[in-house]
């Protein structure tokens, strides 16, 4: 049965001239034994709520999963898209990649990042566990990583955060093959793996990836831990290849013609490529249908349960009906008493009214909890045995919670968010990429957004994050200017079902901007005119967040001096992008003269303002001072602003 996989792996990849064979053959053995014996899962039913997840973190090995999707009789796999392997418009990307591919339960390929996002999963299975029961949730993470994933630096921060909230049923299955893509892996590395998860609070085990009853007794072993468990696999890569087995060139390229006729010859396996014998078919289509009589007990307790409606809503990601009840009452508050606060505080006053209301949410912070103020007072902290907390104390591990959260969101049920500041998105930028790439509702809560940071200087200051940001496909990057469009802005992301949102919130506080009612939520159109001109407008101002009261002050100066200036708030490009081409017209409107004012860099802002506009922002880095005095030395001021657009009707 594992060679069906080893030739299914060859032969796509000598199709599409393109591949990974090595690692799909290497670990074919380990595989099958899961897949037949272990794995809780129905591939009829490749969504079933509480089947186990298999995360695939070598994610360069995808015909090793595409094999088993086959093999096991998922219906988005016929062996038509095996032979489509890496073409345009199959099932069978390059790299795997989550709803995409039914059976495939999150994008990997960046090294690493499939054992953090699990890490995520495994967290959600806990938190559903307390809430609904483990009748109705119980279910393993099953991870296969290689030698790169364990080398990349953020598999130290999922292993060490999920060893310390002891994630018993997290197992990672190490393809020990002592090979990377150069070579040997003794080339650039000599450390201890099983002693690092070791110390890191994981079960170890070691044994030969390629003896079935070492590794049945090992998953059965992994099963019984009362921590997260590791089993290193010594393989071959590329094992079962005539001559190749075991060197380093099987791990990217096809075998080529010669090879491949030898390992049939060897393998006794005759058959013309992908043809499998119905001898091999037929045990791999019961494996799929082992779990079918688990998945029909466990939808018989489901419709018995009396949190079936409550689970159901959850899971599909619906918020509850009274979900934003408290929120609209926090906007009329705050429109009629006009707090002055940062941004960051704003959001905590949010969350104050979403947390208690939408119960799937589940928070923390990389170790800024106070800085980012996200958490809700009384909050129980997530952790062992129970599980029932709703905030994680992440640690000062920014890509390992942005992973995370990517798990968490992929597998259900949950709607994570994260505090960090906003300069060290750098750290977690990868991950947000993946969850943007996905497509998963997560939202990044990113305190300190400029230098508005103040006295900790540069290395805390964001300049050119938020254009970086910007241009992220399928981001909704917010940055509100006050307490009303804070709350708008949270409002969306959770509404936002399949892109990630990311606050830029200040930690220097601003004074409100929205003090009259809307009857909509303005900060969904992305860009809007908050306040209008005395008669037709000469210049609009753009600006965001933190810097729109000072477009605001620039245009009473300029009102004061006759001109009539507009000003427009940009909480969100990409919603702002997204409008009628009519609505985006008239929010830039027709004004002589344009200008947008951001504490960050110019790049992007053309959007706005044109090739001929004015802007007002950071040239370079910050600097360390009080924030009034940073923004007055580097220019961004109303007085700035105002200069700047009469310097431009001047002209
Ligand atoms: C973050 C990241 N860096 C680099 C790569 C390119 N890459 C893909 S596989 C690989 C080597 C992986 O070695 P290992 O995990 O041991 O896989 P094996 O060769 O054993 O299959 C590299 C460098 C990647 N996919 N992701
Ligand atoms: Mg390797």
């Amino acid at each position: 049965m594992a060679d069906a996989i080893r030739v299914l792996s060859m032969d796509a990849v000598e199709q599409a001239a393109s591949g990974h064979p090595g690692m799909p053959m290497g670990m074919a053995d380990v595989a099958t034994v899961l897949w037949t014996r272990f794995l809780k899962y129905d591939a009829a039913k490749p969504d079933w709520a509480d089947r186990d997840r298999f995360v695939l973190s070598a994610g360069h090995g995808s015909m090793l999963l595409y094999s088993l999707l086959h093999l096991t009789g998922f219906k988005g796999m016929p062996l038509e898209q095996i032979k489509n392997f890496r073409q345009w418009g199959s099932n069978t990307a390059g790299h795997p990649e989550v709803f995409h591919t039914p059976g495939v339960e999150t994008t990997t390929g960046p090294l690493g990042q499939g054992l953090a996002t699990a890490v995520g999963m495994a967290m959600a299975e806990r938190h559903l566990a307390s809430r609904f029961g483990s009748d109705l949730v119980d279910h393993r993470t099953w991870v296969m990583a290689g030698d790169g994933c364990l080398m990349e630096g953020v598999s130290h921060e999922a292993i060490s955060l999920a060893g310390r909230l002891k994630l018993a049923k997290l197992t990672v299955m190490w393809d020990d093959n002592n090979v990377t893509i150069d070579g040997p892996v003794t080339l650039s590395e000599t450390g201890d793996q099983i002693a690092r998860f070791k110390a890191a609070g994981w079960a170890v085990k070691a044994i030969d990836g390629h003896d079935v009853g070492q590794i049945r007794r090992a998953l059965a072993w992994a099963v019984k831990q009362d921590r997260p468990s590791l089993i290193a696999c010594k393989t071959k890569i590329g094992k079962g290849a005539a001559t190749m087995e075991g060197n380093h060139k099987t791990h990217g390229a096809a075998l080529g013609k010669t090879e491949i006729a030898a390992t049939r010859e060897q393998m006794g396996w005759p058959q013309e490529p992908f043809a499998l014998p119905d001898e091999v078919v037929k045990p791999w289509r019961a494996a799929g249908r082992k779990g079918r009589k688990h998945r029909r007990a466990w939808e018989a307790r489901l419709a018995a349960s009396p949190h079936k409606a409550v689970f159901e809503r959850a899971l599909k990601g619906d918020l509850p009906a009274d979900a934003f009840a408290a929120l609209d009452r926090h906007i009329a508050d705050a429109v009629a008493n006009k707090p002055a606060a940062a941004t960051r505080q704003h959001s905590g006053s949010a969350l104050d009214a979403l947390f208690p209301a939408i119960p799937e949410m589940i928070g923390g912070s990389a170790d800024l909890t106070g800085s980012n103020n996200t958490f809700v007072k009384n909050t129980p902290v997530f952790d062992a045995p129970d599980y029932a907390g709703r905030y994680v104390n992440y640690g000062v591990r920014e890509f390992g919670m942005a992973a995370a959260m990517n798990g968490m969101a992929l597998h259900g049920g949950v709607i994570p968010y994260g505090g960090a500041f906003m300069v060290f998105s750098d750290y977690s930028r990868p991950a947000i990429r993946l969850g943007a790439l996905m497509g998963v509702r997560v939202v990044h809560v990113m305190t300190h957004d400029s230098i508005g940071v103040g006295e900790d200087g540069p290395t805390h200051q964001p300049v050119e994050h938020l254009a970086g940001l910007r241009a992220m496909p399928n981001l909704n990057v917010f940055r509100p200017a006050d307490a009303v469009e804070t709350a708008e802005c949270w409002r969306i992301a959770l509404e936002t079902k399949r892109t990630p949102a990311f606050m830029a919130l200040s930690r220097q506080k601003v004074p409100a901007v929205r003090t009259v009612a809307a009857d909509e939520n303005l900060s969904a159109k992305g860009a809007y005119e908050l306040s209008a001109a005395s008669g037709p407008a000469k210049v609009t101002l753009f600006a965001s967040g933190t810097e729109v009261s000072i477009a605001l002050d620039a245009q009473k100066a300029l009102e004061a001096d006759g001109v009539p200036t507009r000003v427009v708030s940009t909480p969100c490009w990409e919603l702002f992008e997204a409008q009628p081409a009519k609505y985006r017209a008239q929010v830039i409107g027709k004004a002589p003269v344009r200008v947008a004012v951001e504490a960050g860099v110019r790049f992007g802002w053309e959007r706005f303002i044109g090739e001929d506009g004015a802007f007002v922002g950071m040239q370079g880095f910050g600097a360390s001072a009080p924030a009034e005095r940073l923004y007055r030395e580097f220019g961004i001021t109303a007085e700035a602003v105002a200069a700047a657009a009469k310097a431009k009707l001047g002209a």
